[in-house]
């Protein structure tokens, strides 16, 4: 029996995520619960922004702040809202030394360099959304440090590869909160229940279904699509699939997860190396789906946990979802398929 299996039935349905995290350590004889308050500090934060989200409206905490961050993106009021509490959370807890941010182009080392861990997270995810009451998404992703505990940490701890992280995750704030999360032993799901102030356990061991009828991309990319990618989304809209595209990637990737579908977001002319960037959305999705028993590649026979990172805020092409579905994808018969269409069109 795996450990998951043994949480699984040790730890029903109800349980809250505190108790689950100590219980889940206890099963590690070595573990110091630094990890484990690492996960209480973001589901804290995360918690104080399901708050700020649902105040959105209210108090005045929406629309664009006037500034861009690193990616040249106009940032919104909230996500730098959601970076400064998760910062604070974490530097409140003094498990990590550094947190690289989507809202920050540097490192941010929070005066805590005895920290064992750093984290890598884009805060709040679907910028777009955020001012029309659309689903959004905290995701993060978290290492032990590879640089001497006592020092600053560096890009080297950040940029040690997908297949070393001891944690991932997500928090959405959808038509309920979820904060689900992997340790490597299978996918949690925790539910918000709003007037306790607690994360409770509602979707254990969670998998994703082997194949799917739902596929997520931006259609308006059509013509700057790869033809194979066009031809797969053709045999999908002749089988009658789902499209289905909120634009926000936790989102999105939630409703897979659950469905089962795939997630595209393939290399287009604006963006040439994709949109998503490595290191904290397809990480720890790619993390996540694996455990769920799904996949995430970049290419054929590339999967995103093995792509080597060069750079802290890397963007690369995602495609991600139910095996069979990511299988279909790359298949020798769409790639013909779309030859042979190539043919008859020139
Ligand atoms: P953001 O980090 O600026 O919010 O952008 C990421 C978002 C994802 O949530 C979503 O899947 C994608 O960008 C949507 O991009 P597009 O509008 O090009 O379809
Ligand atoms: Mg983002």
């Amino acid at each position: 029996m795996s450990i998951n299996q043994e949480n699984t039935l040790a730890q029903p349905v109800g349980i809250t995520l505190e108790r689950y995290i100590m219980r889940a350590q206890a099963e590690f004889p070595f573990a110091t619960g630094e990890l484990s308050q690492l996960l209480r500090d973001l589901a804290l934060a995360g918690k104080i922004v399901h708050r700020d989200v649902n105040r959105a409206g209210l108090a005045d905490i929406t629309g664009g702040l006037g500034t861009q961050n690193v990616q040249g993106e106009q940032q919104k009021r909230l996500d730098m809202e959601a970076h400064i509490r998760f910062v604070r959370a974490l530097k409140n807890g003094r498990e990590a030394c550094a947190i690289l941010s989507e809202e920050e182009a540097e490192i941010i080392h929070i005066d805590n360099d005895s920290g064992n861990y750093v984290v890598a997270m884009d805060p709040l995810d679907g910028s777009s959304n955020i001012d029309v009451n659309v689903s959004i998404g905290t995701l993060f992703s978290i290492y032990r440090r590879v640089t001497p505990v006592g020092t600053k940490a560096t890009a080297a701890d950040f940029l040690q590869g997908g297949r070393r992280q001891v944690a991932a995750g997500y928090i959405l704030y959808g038509s309920s909160t979820m904060f689900v999360y992997t340790t490597g032993h299978g996918v949690m799901g925790f539910t918000y229940e709003q007037s306790l102030g607690e994360f409770f356990l509602s979707h254990p061991d969670i998998r994703i279904p082997q194949d799917g009828r739902i596929f997520s991309c931006n259609e308006g990319y059509w013509f700057d699509y790869p033809e194979s990618i066009r031809t797969f989304l053709m045999d999908c809209k002749r089988k009658e699939y789902s499209g289905r595209y909120i634009g926000s990637l936790v989102a999105d990737y939630h409703r897979n997860l659950f469905n089962g579908g795939i997630y595209l977001y393939p290399p287009t002319s604006k963006n040439p190396r994709g949109k998503l960037r490595l290191l904290y959305e397809c990480y720890p999705l790619a993390m996540l789906i694996e455990q769920a028993g799904g996949q995430a590649v970049v290419s054929a026979n590339e999967p995103i946990l093995d792509v080597a990172p060069t750079e802290l805020h890397q963007r690369t092409p995602i495609f991600i979802g139910s095996t069979e579905m990511v299988r279909t994808l790359f298949s020798a018969e769409s790639v013909l398929a779309s030859a042979s269409e190539l043919e008859a069109t020139s």
